[in-house]
C-alpha cells in the first residue's frame, strides 16, 4: 500500500478524490478502494490473510482462547509497486470489564527478525494505547501483553515488525485468566508462561503432575526458555512443601553460585511477591528443587519453574502437598 486515508463523513453526499503524483513526469497503473469501519455496512476480509487490517479503523475480529488461536502472516512487499511501508496488521476483541486477557505472539517466523523484534501492540476502546511490548515472551512466544479490561468493548492490537523489509507466519491467540471463561490449556499445559495462564494443581502427593519444559522451535523467532506457572490454594497458617521431582536429564543445571543460571523454582503469594526461591540441589537427587513455605495469609499461591538457560528442556513433575 502506498497511502491511506481514514475520514468519518460529517454529512451526507457526494464526496471526491484526486489522487495525482508528485512529479510532472511519472505514469504507471495503480489501484484505488474505498473501505468502510470494521463494524458498518460492506465491511470484508480475506479470510485467509485478514486482509486489508492496515488501519485500526479495519482492524480484523477475533475470538477469545484457546480454540480462537490462529495464523496470520506480515506480507512480503511486491517491488513492483511503490510501497511506503511494512505490512502493519491490525485486530479487534471484545473485552468485559474487570476480566484480565493474556495477549500472546507466538510462532513467529524467524524470518521476522529485524531491530528489535515485532512489535504487539493494546489499543482501549477510546482507541488510546495501553501496551506496547517486543521480544518479552518465554517459549515459543515472541513478545506477550497481559491486560485487564477497564470497561467492555472493543480492544484492538497492532502487530508490526521493526524492520521495514521483512516478511513471513505468526500466530496469535488471547488468552482468559485462568479462573475466567473459557480458561483452556493443551494436553502439555501450555500455555502457562504467565501467572494469568497459571495451570491448576491440586494438593496431595497423589496429584503429583508430570509435564515438562518443552525445547523452542528452531525455526521460530523466539527470545528465553519456556517457563511454567502452576496456581493452587492455601489458607493461612498451613505449611506447604513444593517439589519439583523425575527431572530429565536435559533439564538438569549445575548451580554455579548464581540463581540466575540455574534451574528455578520459585513460589509467588497471591500479590505476585516472591514467597521463596530454589535454585541449588544434588543434581543426582529425586527431588531436585523444593520449598517450605508458612502461607501468611489465606488465597492462591503460585509456583513457577524456570530455566534462565536458553538451551534447556525436559520433563519434570511438580507436587505440592500440606505438612501440617
Ligand atoms: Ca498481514
Ligand atoms: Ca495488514
Ligand atoms: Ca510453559
Amino acid at each position: 500500500m502506498a497511502h491511506s486515508i481514514s475520514h468519518t463523513a460529517t454529512m451526507t453526499g457526494r464526496y471526491v478524490i484526486q489522487i495525482y503524483p508528485n512529479s510532472t513526469s511519472v505514469t504507471g497503473n495503480y489501484y484505488v478502494r474505498i473501505l468502510p469501519k470494521f463494524n458498518e455496512p460492506g465491511a470484508k476480509w480475506d479470510p485467509t490473510t485478514m486482509e486489508p487490517n492496515n488501519s485500526i479503523y479495519n482492524a480484523y475480529q477475533i475470538g477469545i482462547g484457546l480454540n480462537n488461536s490462529f495464523t496470520s502472516a506480515i506480507q512480503w512487499r511486491n517491488p513492483e509497486y511503490y510501497t511506503s511501508s511494512v505490512d502493519q496488521d491490525w485486530y479487534r476483541f471484545y473485552a468485559s470489564a474487570g476480566r484480565t486477557y493474556t495477549i500472546q505472539l507466538y510462532n513467529v517466523a524467524n524470518i521476522l527478525a529485524g531491530g528489535d523484534g515485532v512489535y504487539l501492540t493494546v489499543f482501549d476502546p477510546l482507541m488510546d494505547q495501553i501496551d506496547n511490548k517486543v521480544a518479552n515472551g518465554n517459549g515459543n512466544i515472541h513478545s506477550y501483553s497481559v491486560i485487564t479490561a477497564g470497561q467492555s468493548g472493543w480492544y484492538y492490537l497492532r502487530v508490526k515488525p521493526d524492520s521495514t523489509t521483512v516478511a513471513g507466519s505468526y500466530r496469535l491467540r488471547i488468552l482468559p485468566k485462568y479462573n475466567e471463561p473459557g480458561a483452556a490449556w493443551d494436553s502439555s499445559l501450555e500455555s502457562n508462561d504467565h501467572w494469568t495462564n497459571a495451570y491448576p494443581i491440586n494438593l496431595g502427593v497423589g496429584n503429583a503432575l508430570p509435564t515438562s519444559s518443552y525445547l523452542r522451535d528452531p525455526s521460530f523467532y523466539t527470545i528465553r526458555a519456556d517457563t511454567d506457572y502452576f496456581h493452587f490454594p492455601v489458607v493461612q497458617g498451613g505449611v506447604y512443601l513444593v517439589e519439583i521431582l523425575n527431572v530429565a536429564d536435559t533439564l538438569k543445571d549445575e548451580n554455579w553460585g548464581y540463581c540466575n543460571s540455574s534451574f528455578n523454582l520459585i513460589v509467588y503469594d497471591p500479590n505476585m511477591n516472591e514467597v521463596a526461591k530454589d535454585c541449588v540441589g544434588d543434581i543426582e537427587a529425586t527431588v531436585y528443587r523444593s520449598i517450605t513455605f508458612t502461607a501468611g495469609a489465606t488465597g492462591t499461591h503460585y509456583a513457577r519453574i524456570l530455566s534462565t538457560d536458553q538451551s534447556k528442556y525436559g520433563n519434570y513433575t511438580i507436587r505440592v502437598t500440606r505438612t501440617n
